[in-house]
């Protein structure tokens, strides 16, 4: 079965000084370079997302002239109100400079239309537009994708649900994601929703034994 690893937002504003830091955010690149590592002496597929706004998105709470981290309605949907982060073109929106970036066949950019957030890697939040990802995964037979990444609770956790209602079979490297944790549980409940829902939950040590 062909698979592929699928690296969420592993970008600078969810890092260490970023905009929009995720504890412990850049302990996922590790072990995003052991699984590029091991995948790719599989013969595995490579790709990433990236968030990509443009600099008046509205899911920036300097947009909405609000709080960041408080929460209103985007497009008639339940958001979040962001700080301004990986905005098209800045250092915060590149991928983190310790990412084997040059073993990624394919990178994935999400969160250009400033009316929408997008935090899955297929669809914007609304499933009224999709990327290339699923297109991309089609052409190349791939069948599984392994996901890893940030933010547990929000991109990674959208991406999968998305891939396995698209009828992936989908892994989690659970010590490979890190969440926001507005609410000290989220990334927990994040895994257990991913699971229901049908994904394989696996650390690294599992996955690569
Ligand atoms: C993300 C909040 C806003 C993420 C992206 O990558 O999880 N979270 N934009
Ligand atoms: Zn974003």
């Amino acid at each position: 079965m062909k698979r592929a690893l699928l690296m969420v937002d592993i970008q600078n504003d969810f890092c260490a000084g970023g905009a929009l830091a995720v504890p412990e955010g850049d302990s996922t690149v590790d072990v995003a370079n052991a699984l590029i590592s091991f995948c790719k002496g599989r013969g595995d597929a490579v790709v990433a997302t990236q968030d990509w706004h443009p600099a008046n998105h509205g899911s920036f709470a300097s947009v909405q002239k609000t709080e960041p981290y408080t929460q209103g309605k985007l497009d008639g949907l339940r958001q979040t109100w962001w700080p301004d982060h990986c905005v098209q073109g800045s250092e915060g929106a590149q991928l983190h400079p310790l990412l084997d970036a040059k073993e990624i066949d394919a990178v994935f950019q999400k969160g250009e239309n400033p009316l929408i957030d997008s935090y899955s890697g297929f669809f914007d939040n609304g499933h009224r537009q999709k990327t290339l990802l699923d297109d991309w995964l089609f052409r190349h037979e791939v069948k599984q994708v392994v996901v890893l990444g940030l933010a547990t609770d929000y991109c990674v956790k959208y991406t999968v649900l998305d891939a396995l209602a698209l009828g992936y079979d989908v892994t989690v490297i659970t010590d490979g994601c890190r969440g926001v944790n507005l609410h000290p549980q989220d990334s927990l409940r994040a895994f257990q929703e991913m699971s229901a829902a049908g994904a394989t939950l696996m650390t690294f040590a599992d996955f690569t034994y």
